[in-house]
Parts: C-alpha cells; sequence; structure tokens
C-alpha cells in the first residue's frame, strides 16, 4: 500500500506516535500515583510477596509488541512512499553548494528557488559541490542530505499553490543560515509559460553569445560571499578587483601581484592556490560549476566592475 502523497504518510505517523505517548504517559502517571496511595506502606506495614500473574504477563508483552509493529507498519508505509517516485514526476536537479541553492530544470534553466507546477509529482536529484548540505522543506516533511560526489532523491507533491521555506538542515559553515531558499508552487499553465520563456532565454543567451556576466556570477551562487559594491563579506568584494594589486598567501608564502585575468581565472579554479590576506582559505574549486566560455563572460564583467 503506497500512498500517492507521502506528506499525508508522514503526518499520520507522527499523529499514531504522539497519540500513544500521550496516552501511555497519562495512563503510566495515573497507575503510579494510584500504586503510592494504594500501597502506601502505613496502610500495608508488612511487605507481601506477589507470585506470578500469568494474565498480567501476557498483558504487558501483547500490548507493546502489538504498539510497536504497528509503529513499524505506518513507518514502513512512510517510508516506503518517501522513496517510491512516482513515474510522471517531473525531475529538478538541486546543488547545495556554500552557501545557496541551485535547482537546474530539464531544459537547462537553472534558479535559486524552486518553481514548480501545481498537482505535479516533483523528483528533486541532489548533490553538493563542496560539503555536506541538506535539503530540508517541512511544509511536505522531507529532509535528505547533499553529499559531494554522490546522488541522492526526493519527492513530493505540490497539493497547494503558495511559496514555501527551502533550506540547509546541515551546518556547513559561516553562512549556513543564507543557505535559505522558497519552493514556489504555481498553477500548471503559470509554470509551463515561465518555464518555456526561461528556458528560451537561458539557450538563446548561449547561442547567441549574450550571457551576461551579473547573471552567471548570481547563478553560480558567486554573490553568495562576493559583494559588487565593495561591501567585505566572506570573501573579497568583485568591486575594483581587476587591476588591483593583492597581498595573496601562496603555499604558506606572502607574495603581492596583480589581479589580472590569469590570476582570476586561476583563483576561480584553484581558489587555495593564492589566497587573499586576511581572509580564510574556504572557497572550494569551481571547475565543475563554470566552463571556459562563461569564465571569459565573467573576466569581461569583472573589468567593468571597477
Ligand atoms: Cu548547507
Amino acid at each position: 500500500m503506497v500512498s500517492t502523497n507521502s506528506t499525508t504518510a508522514f503526518n499520520n505517523v507522527f499523529l499514531f506516535l504522539l497519540v500513544i505517548s500521550v496516552v501511555l504517559l497519562a495512563a503510566i502517571t495515573f497507575t503510579m500515583i494510584y500504586f503510592v496511595i494504594k500501597y502506601n506502606r502505613k496502610k500495608n506495614p508488612t511487605p507481601v510477596n506477589i507470585e506470578s500473574h500469568l494474565l498480567l504477563e501476557i498483558t504487558w508483552i501483547v500490548i507493546p509488541t502489538a504498539l510497536v509493529l504497528a509503529m513499524f507498519y505506518y513507518g514502513w508505509i512512510g517510508f516506503t512512499s518517501m522513496r517510491t517516485v512516482p513515474p510522471d514526476a517531473m525531475t529538478v536537479k538541486a546543488t547545495g553548494r556554500m552557501w545557496s541553492w541551485q535547482f537546474e530544470y530539464e531544459n537547462g534553466i537553472k534558479s535559486k528557488e524552486l518553481k514548480v507546477p501545481l498537482g505535479k509529482p516533483v523528483k528533486l536529484l541532489i548533490t553538493s559541490l563542496d560539503v555536506l548540505h541538506s535539503l530540508f522543506i517541512p511544509v511536505y516533511r522531507i529532509k535528505e542530505d547533499a553529499v559531494p560526489g554522490r546522488e541522492t532523491y526526493l519527492w513530493f507533491l505540490p497539493d497547494k499553490e503558495g511559496e514555501y521555506d527551502l533550506f540547509c538542515s546541515e551546518y556547513c559553515g559561516v553562512q549556513h543560515s543564507s543557505m535559505i531558499s522558497k519552493v514556489i508552487v504555481i498553477g500548471e499553465d503559470d509554470f509551463h509559460a515561465w518555464y518555456r520563456e526561461a528556458g528560451r532565454t537561458e539557450t538563446g543567451a548561449k547561442e547567441e553569445g549574450t550571457l551576461s556576466g551579473d547573471k552567471l556570477l548570481e547563478d553560480r551562487g558567486c554573490l553568495d560571499c562576493h559583494s559588487v559594491d565593495g561591501t567585505i563579506e566572506v570573501g573579497p568584494s568583485f568591486k575594483g578587483l581587476f587591476g588591483r594589486k593583492v597581498v595573496v598567501t601562496s603555499g604558506g608564502k606572502e607574495r603581492e601581484l596583480i589581479a589580472d585575468e590569469t590570476y582570476i581565472k586561476k583563483s576561480i579554479i584553484h581558489p587555495d592556490a593564492d589566497v587573499v590576506k586576511g581572509f580564510d582559505d574556504i572557497m572550494p574549486s569551481q571547475e565543475e560549476n563554470v566552463t571556459n566560455e562563461e569564465l571569459d563572460v565573467i573576466i569581461e564583467y569583472l573589468k567593468e566592475l571597477r
């Protein structure tokens, strides 16, 4: 028996456990108080040795066993519905990185928010570019680790229009708390209109070579740590970076160099080679995240950001 909507299955398990716990707590507490009064030492000065009581022993074996098996049964239903993805599900790749989420659709659209159509199951293929993250969507009661070098999955059925929180629930560094995004559930027609339009813009820009540097920086998560207005965040600001003198630590030695094209490209692919003085060596390599072509676009954009 696999429920089509795992959220309902999870809610049922939770409710079941809650009811059992409350009933047991009340029953045990009541019995305890009752016994304390009934078997008070003043009323029973001489202790009596109680011999076995068959019915009582059967009762305390049968009832807990039945309860535990029932818990397992409901848990199993929740688990199987969580792991069994409906065949008509729409697949979206979800990538965790320090410190944002990126969602990639089958037609190549990349988005920082998860836009989905109402009533269609969504399968998320989850991975990480750097450290362990965990994708958590409380409203659907689902959570799964994002593991570098491995693909995990989740699915859910968006059954109501609206915007819901989505965040990282595995502490992944200083900006962990900013890994918050949204699941946006919209009507199917609206979704398809957006999907087609965004897909066209995305592939169009690639073909025409009109990728914009600021959009790339935003999409690839660069702006999660680097500002373009001079504000110092986790990493140095991009403003005025190109052509500036920078002091870096390379293999333990401090040196000064000019932030030219070679240096910037190298720092994107091998961020640990020359770490800017005053900042920690925490940036993961973006080798898998950008193409050579995109690197050129980014460099051109940085040149303008003086
Ligand atoms: Cu994270």
